[in-house]
């Protein structure tokens, strides 16, 4: 039971109560939400806080939006869940929309990005043996050091991070690592029983590491060469986060397999999908793959007013727009903590020369959320609704407590 003091009566009876019945596999602020509109969240003690998290990149179209919200209440009241032993009137409109916006011949639906990216996985090494040859379970898929895809047993078994691997194992074999950003490595890992190269455009949870500039295009290029995928978890980065639907497209790149979750419903409901050519998608077969809840009516019904939003509310344009004066603003923090500010649209890193942990819990008694990742970044997330205004304010709080 923890005993954090001087905590509000209401948040500590939810704490307490946490503490209790539940698994801690995680330590979040003590902060206990009760309800969000747009970039805004407020807790029990009735506080208002900006999120400036926005759920990992899954709240883009920001907390709640009413079209969203509008779109899965009237669906749940026609009909939730079919299965895919029928067939269900919102899943066509889905995958047509999905792959007409970004440009994909065909989707697959899944629910959680753990199981988009294992989607992902299983497709890559089927086209492997089917399409290249590949000797019946030789197949190897290139992975970077530092990479996040999920955590599921697979995904964790090519993690380079003792905390998402240890005592999980034994791990499934398959996978070959190399430096984030370092394309020599990348061809000379390159072997003829590589299917593919699975990689984040942006290396979020590592500390929003971004690769050198060229280093996707090349990538890219190398892998069209040498007949290997390239997959792009896009899970965090894509759907409008960095200034373009896919942050592929800083570099003009088009993968061979996009990976989406996380803001595919705008924090609504949990929908990822994995979208490709129809050459890669037709490895499966029926039987192959599936899931109970893929593709059910109301996570199509979400799905399709969140991409709607992002696009009618030109929510990329937003993230590009409002990046450049906040990285400036933050660029121009005196403070003796920070090392670096780095980032791309609106997925921001602020790197320190200490624990992030207490500035976080600093920005939230001042009324900002944000968390740390790999112990001495600030990740800044906020939903692309978010006012400039809001930022600037936002902005001059991290200046605050980062002053020293
Ligand atoms: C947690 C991190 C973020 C992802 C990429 C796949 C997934 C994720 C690029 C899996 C998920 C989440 C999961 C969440 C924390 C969070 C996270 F810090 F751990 F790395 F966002 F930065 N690919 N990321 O970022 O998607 O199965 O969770 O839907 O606590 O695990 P999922």
């Amino acid at each position: 039971m923890a005993h954090d003091r001087g905590l509000p009566e209401a948040t500590q009876h939810f704490i307490d109560l946490e503490e209790r019945f539940g698994a801690h596999n995680y330590k979040p602020l003590p902060v206990v939400i009760a309800k969000a509109s747009g970039a805004w969240v407020t807790d029990v003690e009735g506080k208002r806080y900006l999120d400036c998290l926005g759920a990992y990149s899954a709240v883009n179209q920001g907390h709640c939006h009413p079209r969203i919200v509008a779109a899965l209440v009237e669906q749940a009241q026609r009909v939730t869940l079919t299965s895919r032993a029928f067939r269900n009137d919102q899943l066509p409109l889905f995958e047509q929309q999905l792959c007409g916006l970004l440009g994909f011949e065909r989707m697959l639906p899944m629910n959680s990005g753990a199981e988009a990216v294992e989607t992902a996985i299983k497709m890559a090494r089927r086209w492997g043996y089917e399409k290249r040859g590949i000797a019946d379970g030789q197949a190897e898929i290139i992975v970077c050091h530092n990479n996040f895809h999920g955590r599921t047993t697979t995904i964790v078994s090519f993690s380079s991070d003792p905390l998402y691997r240890d005592g999980f194992g034994p791990f499934t074999p398959g996978f070959v690592s190399v430096p984030f950003g370092d394309l020599d490595a990348l061809a000379a890992a390159i072997t003829p029983r590589t299917c593919a190269f699975l990689v984040e455009p942006i290396q979020a949870e590592a500390g929003v590491l971004m690769p050198p500039d060229g280093y996707l295009a090349a990538a890219a290029q190398l892998c069209r060469d040498r007949g290997v995928l390239l997959l792009a978890d896009e899970i965090q980065t894509g759907l409008g986060r960095t200034g373009y639907l896919l942050a592929c497209e800083h570099e003009r790149v088009r993968p061979d397999v996009a990976i989406l979750g996380k803001a595919l419903s705008g924090g609504v409901y949990p929908v990822s999908a994995v979208l490709s050519s129809s050459a890669v998608m037709s490895v499966f077969h029926p039987g192959s793959h599936g899931s109970t809840f893929g593709g059910n009516p109301l996570a199509c019904a979400v799905a399709r007013a969140a991409l709607q939003v992002l696009v009618d509310e030109a929510l990329p344009a937003r993230a590009e727009a409002l990046s450049g004066p906040l990285l400036s603003r933050l660029r121009a923090i005196r403070s003796p903590y920070i090392r670096a500010v780095r980032g791309r649209g609106l997925l921001i890193g602020i790197e320190l020369d200490r624990l992030a942990r207490p500035f976080c819990e600093a920005l939230a008694t001042r009324g900002v959320l944000c968390k740390e990742t790999h112990d001495m970044v600030l990740r800044i997330a906020p939903p692309l609704v978010v006012s400039a205004d809001d930022l600037e304010w936002a902005a001059s709080q991290f200046a605050e407590v980062l002053a020293g």
